[in-house]
């Protein structure tokens, strides 16, 4: 039986568990024994992170009342008994809504006034600032409630023409596409901009974020749902409705929304309930469904089986009512099998990929740091067995040229110090290009050239223009990392050959994903510059907008570009450090064991054991550490389980009459459990 996404979600995140747990014992043991630096226990840390806290986000996107809503009811709330996320008629969800769960805070429903808009912060800054919010406590274990308090979502006020306009409502450039005025001459917008709903659903739980958003060809739609919440979904699910078809409305918003490659998009014919006809058999309905699920693909250009035909109504009334046969006609279970085989797949070759690698760069640093432990080791071993029989007037020799070596060492550290002042000059002068200043002054050329230009040709070329030149930024930054390494793998050679130092370099970092990174928000910004939308740029508060979330997106791709080089260098510099560190301490290793020697002349045979104990040690601990870095890969590879003995949710109908696990689990969350 093909998993459903509840359960496939489920396997997903034991295994990310699980996986999570293998990567603490590996880094618990390297911590005790002090085989990570403080730069590869970062990477360490950036990567457990990620398993226990990466989202995965399903937008649910069309024009309205297609059923966004009525869908998610039916499949993450049919077991609360009732629909809970309100769903009628005409225009309905009237703001973004994100259905989350963060343990850290209560069941909430968290509402950000439109008015937000006129003060030009965007959605992400306002995020952090809970002050901003209006919270209402949401009682999960009484339905009633939940959904009346869910209809905030849906409410809007009458305001005058000016403050419509304020607030991105009305466009006197584009009369037509302006929403209705009352006999006052008032109109008629959102209370809200944006809506958190944190609920401790058994998938919200396991990491996955649900975005409803409000009919997104209403002129009004808020720009961060278009730049940045839709485009970094890992999944967006487009729903038709099989009574209307593909309308140009509809098109509209698959042309500015999904068009984007590389999306994993569903797209959902639903109602397919309304093609029912009593003068008609079973047979020539399914065949009118097939035809229009065909009609669709071609006209989406899409293969077929990217659509589900279903009905959610049927499908929330079936999993209410515990219907399983009706469940089955209503076809929901098809778009959840897909879900579950179809993204989560891609997820976990991601996660899969970022762990394969840490485990190897791992791997590599305890090598290296193993490595030259053995090596002083050996060299010790030699020196003291070529004692054996030696008289106390040559172990006083030795001492002498333990003393000249150790002066003859200490001399690196000029060539350090001055291969330290390039380095730092050099890694400061790449930063600069990547520095916040700099990309504050790009944007604002690029403000410059747009205000210069109302006309939307002028503001894209102006946009097109600054793309180009961060892009400049990070190949000029590119260029110049592999200079360091020039220059750090031309001061390596000397250090190694002079001073018997090992140092080995790794590859400089490939900032090849920023591009892209850079290149997407370029290509979303660029397709919101063609849109209607982009004359709302004569407004300042929204040139404001608009401005600050630019900023705030480019920041995080120059940030992250910035603390990889960062890192990369820092790693460089420790490896030094380190090693110099364990030479010195080598050498005074060999002074002591020689004074001992001279001291009494049992020691020498004493001390030799003692080596073969640390020689012992060291191997010990390398092969501990790859047992554990193998079961962490092992792990890795095999995947998210999802077979018998396997914890399972059981997808929510199964749900309404399974005993509740855990106590304190409300009754719209009971598991089943396999
Ligand atoms: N017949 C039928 N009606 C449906 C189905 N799914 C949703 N509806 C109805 O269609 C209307 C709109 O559904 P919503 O879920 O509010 O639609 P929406 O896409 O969220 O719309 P907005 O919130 O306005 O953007 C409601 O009256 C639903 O009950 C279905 O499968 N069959
Ligand atoms: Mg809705």
């Amino acid at each position: 039986m093909t998993p459903s996404f509840a359960t496939s979600l489920d396997a997903l995140s034991g295994w990310r568990t699980t996986l999570a747990k293998r990567l603490d014992d590996v880094a618990g043991f390297l911590r005790e024994h002090e085989l990570i630096d403080a730069h590869a226990a970062a990477r360490l840390t950036n990567l457990r992170e990620r398993l226990g806290h990466e989202k995965l986000v399903v937008a649910f996107v069309a024009e309205f009342s297609r059923g966004k809503s009525e869908l998610i009811n039916a499949i993450f709330f049919a077991d609360t008994g009732r629909r809970v996320l309100p769903a009628t008629p005409g225009r309905t969800t009237m703001c973004p809504v994100e259905l989350a769960w963060d343990a850290a805070h209560a069941a909430t429903l968290m509402t950000l006034p439109i008015e937000t808009r006129r003060d030009g912060l965007s959605l992400a800054e306002l995020r952090s600032q809970r002050r901003a919010w209006t919270t209402l406590p949401l009682h999960i274990h009484e339905p009633e409630q939940l959904a009346q308090a869910l209809q905030e979502v849906t409410r809007t006020q009458w305001v005058t023409q000016g403050r419509a306009r304020e607030l991105g409502f009305w466009h006197n450039e584009q009369p037509d596409d302006n929403p209705p005025v009352n006999d006052a001459g008032l109109v008629e917008v959102p209370v809200w901009r944006h809506a958190l709903i944190n609920y401790p659903h058994p998938l919200l739980r396991q990491g996955l974020v649900v975005l409803d958003t409000p009919g997104l060809n209403a002129i009004g739609a808020e720009p961060e749902l278009t730049l940045s919440l839709l485009p970094t979904a890992h999944a967006t699910i487009f729903i038709l409705g099989a009574d209307t078809g593909v309308t140009r409305s509809d098109l509209n918003v698959w042309r500015d929304h999904l068009s984007t490659q590389g999306q994993t998009r569903f797209v959902v014919l639903n109602k397919i309930d309304a093609l029912l006809d009593p003068l008609a058999t079973r047979a020539a309905v399914e065949a009118q469904i097939d035809s229009q699920c065909a009609d669709t693909a071609r006209t989406l250009g899409i293969p077929a089986e990217r659509v589900f035909p279903l009905s959610a109504r049927e499908a929330l009334a079936a999993r209410i009512a515990g219907d399983e046969a009706a469940l089955r006609r209503s076809r929901l279970p098809a778009l959840e099998a897909a879900l579950g085989t179809q993204l989560l797949p891609q997820r976990r070759q991601v996660l899969e990929r970022a762990v394969l690698d840490g485990a190897q760069q791992l791997e590599a640093h305890v090598a290296r740091r193993l490595g030259d432990q053995r090596l002083q080791l050996a060299d010790q071993g030699l020196e003291l067995r070529g004692l054996r029989g030696k008289s106390g007037a040559r172990v006083g020799l030795m001492l002498k040229r333990v003393d000249i070596e150790t002066q003859e060492f200490e001399q690196c550290t000029v060539r350090l110090h001055a291969m330290r002042g390039v380095h730092s000059r050099m890694l400061k002068d790449v930063l600069a290009e990547l520095s916040a200043d700099r990309l504050r002054d790009d944007v604002a050329q690029m403000q410059a050239e747009m205000k210069a230009t109302l006309l939307n040709l002028g503001a894209k070329k102006a946009f097109v223009a600054m793309c180009g030149r961060l892009r400049g930024a990070l190949a000029a930054t590119q260029q110049r990392s592999e200079e360091i390494r020039a220059m750090l793998s031309a001061s390596f050679t000397r250090l190694n050959g002079e001073f018997g130092f090992s140092l080995a370099l790794t590859r400089a970092p490939e900032l090849a994903r920023f591009t892209e990174e850079l290149d997407l928000i370029g290509h979303n910004y660029v397709k919101y510059l063609g849109l209607t939308q982009a004359l709302r740029l004569s407004q300042p508060k929204f040139m404001e907008q608009f401005r600050r979330m630019l900023v705030s997106k480019l920041r995080v791709v120059f940030e992250n570009a910035s603390s990889e080089i960062e890192l990369w260098n820092k790693a460089t510099s420790a490896q030094v450090d380190s090693q110099l560190r364990e030479r010195r301490r080598s050498f005074r290793r060999r002074r002591e064991s020689l004074e001992r020697i001279q001291i009494a002349g049992g020691e020498l045979e004493q001390r030799l054991t003692e080596i073969e104990a640390q020689e012992a040690r060291v191997q010990a601990l390398s092969d501990r550490v790859h047992t554990l870095l193998e079961a962490l890969r092992e792990q890795a590879c095999a995947g998210p389980q999802t077979g018998p003995g396997v914890a399972q949710f059981a997808v929510p109908s199964a749900a309404l009459s399974a005993p509740s696990r855990a106590d304190d689990a409300p009754p719209a969350l009971r598991l089943a459990h396999a």
